[in-house]
């Protein structure tokens, strides 16, 4: 059976990928699995139907059969469980794959959405300027320590697995400030996680919603 997913009618990041399914189509791409695409509003994501997928009013929802999944997280393990590709055979590397999804998204994201909040939010607050380096700090934090550990290795555990593809779509919400930059190892990583043609794929396809949006606004307006 195709699932289906969703994913913002209109993304606030203008196509740049950056929003949280784009890691579910990038998990769905690697595993070779087909899938639909249902765009919801901001004002259809609070409605009874959505809610229904998505206790907290958000995208992405996954749905399959009777099956129906919130949590980017959550969607993209249930995916790697099913297809091979994104998780090792072996019961240590498979589970040093899954701990790798839990750093990304309980370590690692956490300090970087919180910047990230404050520079759409709290920019024009008159304590931005004292906090804002605090908030830098703390992501350095992290990359330093993420940078250490991967040192010279193409990806954290061996072969590239979902703690990677979780991993890279993190670091890139980091894409328009300079902090990765501080950490060539890590700028490589996130490059070669775009590289790859599943990559490839699924920002392609989150893009043309964007691109096609565009135009119709343009034609509207
Ligand atoms: N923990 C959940 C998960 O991992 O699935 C978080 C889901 C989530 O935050 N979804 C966001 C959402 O639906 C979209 S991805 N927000 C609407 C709402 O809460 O009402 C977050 C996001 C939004 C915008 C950008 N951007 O513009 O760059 C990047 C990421």
């Amino acid at each position: 059976m195709t699932p289906t997913i969703t994913a913002f009618e209109q993304s606030p990041d203008r196509g740049r990928g950056l929003a949280r399914d784009m890691r579910v189509r990038w998990a769905l791409e690697e595993a070779g699995q087909p899938y639909a695409v249902r765009l919801v509003s901001f004002s259809e994501m609070k409605k009874p139907a959505h809610l229904a997928l998505h206790p907290f009013g958000q995208i992405p929802t996954y749905e399959e059969g009777g099956l129906a999944l919130f949590e980017s997280g959550a969607i993209v393990f249930h995916i790697a469980e099913r297809h091979p590709g994104l998780l090792p055979d072996a019961a240590n590397g498979r589970a040093r794959a899954i701990t790798w999804m839990f750093a990304a998204l309980n370590t690692v994201e956490p300090p970087i959405l919180d910047r990230g909040i404050a520079m759409i939010l709290e920019h024009d607050k008159p304590w931005f300027e004292a906090r804002l380096p605090v908030l830098d700090e703390r992501v350095r934090v992290r990359l330093g320590e993420l940078s250490r550990r991967l040192g010279a290795a193409d990806w954290l555990d061996d072969a590239f697995s979902a703690g990677d593809l979780l991993m890279v779509t993190v670091l890139r919400r980091l894409s328009g400030s300079t902090l990765l930059d501080e950490y060539p190892n890590l700028v490589g990583y996130v490059a070669r996680g775009e590289a790859r043609p599943a990559y490839q794929r699924a920002f392609a396809d989150q893009l043309a919603v964007f691109t096609a949006g565009d135009a119709s606004r343009g034609r509207n307006g």
